[in-house]
């Protein structure tokens, strides 16, 4: 059975990317709601509904595992999806970043870039809460609109970034969570203005971590040197899907279906 992945529209492509990575026999099927994204700015009580109407498509497609690729759907559902699903193991995108870095910063300080909807629900400040750093929360509202406009690079998101980024260096992390699936796309720039000495820590790779220990402890993970079928969906456009896909991802991102929640 193939693994499920949702996120709210294409960024969650980082997280099937690094899936693909580390697990490329495993079949997949990935699931943007991108006909509802971005989930960013909307109330967590519409976000949770959105997720957890994803997450039962995919369950009807019969997936032996769930990752939550999306930090705002996570931040919103992942209690309930866990009532929802119990037979399901489930894998999101917050714990696992939050774990890594507070298990690498050297001075405690460790700093989360978000969405809104991330932020307010306080997701990496409770994942965090048990482990003795300092947490600093940057909401970058005008990141999202940069990499769907297929802007990685250049001037006026050099701007944009240093104005969100600086606060952070003022309070002197050392660790940066990238917690929004877009953000990893961004890690050149971001990592430029932070410089050296501040590791970045992408939640997109910490969770492709945390699907193989999962699947592993589960008795899950095939190992037949299958070649892994992928299965690419969204509610929105495909042909917009694919191309932004393909244009910042490569050409493991084919053949989008668009597909009909059936609300
Ligand atoms: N996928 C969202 C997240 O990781 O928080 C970002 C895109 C959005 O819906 N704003």
């Amino acid at each position: 059975a193939p693994i499920g992945i949702f996120d709210s529209g294409f960024g969650g492509l980082t997280v099937a990317r690094a899936i693909v990575d580390l697990l490329p026999g495993e079949d997949i099927i990935y699931l943007g709601d991108t006909a509802r994204a971005p989930y960013g700015p909307r109330s967590l009580a519409e976000v949770r509904e959105f997720t957890l109407q994803s997450l039962d498509w995919l369950v009807a497609q019969g997936v032996k595992a769930l990752i939550i690729a999306c930090n705002t759907g996570s931040s919103a559902a992942l209690r309930d999806a866990r009532e929802r699903y119990p037979q399901l193991p489930i894998v999101e995108v917050v714990l696992p970043a939050a774990r890594k870095a507070a298990s690498i910063t050297r001075n405690g300080r460790v700093g989360v870039i978000c969405t809104a909807g991330t932020a307010t629900s306080r997701s990496y400040n409770d994942a965090l809460a048990a482990s003795p750093v300092q947490v600093s929360t940057q909401v970058c509202p005008k990141f999202v609109p940069f990499v769907e406009a297929g802007i990685t690079t250049g001037d006026s998101l050099m701007a944009v970034a240093s104005g969100y980024l600086e606060p952070l260096k003022h309070k002197q992390v050392d660790t940066l969570i990238l917690g929004c699936t877009h953000y990893p796309l961004l890690s050149g720039v971001i990592s430029f203005i932070m410089g050296d000495e501040v590791v970045l820590v992408s939640s997109a790779d910490e969770c492709a971590r945390s699907t193989f220990a999962t699947l592993k402890r589960k008795g899950l993970l095939r190992s037949d040197g299958h070649t892994a079928e992928r299965s690419f969906n969204t509610t929105g456009d495909p042909a917009q899907f694919e191309g932004l896909g393909r244009r910042l991802m490569g050409g493991f991102v084919r053949d989008v279906e668009q597909v009909d929640l059936g609300l």
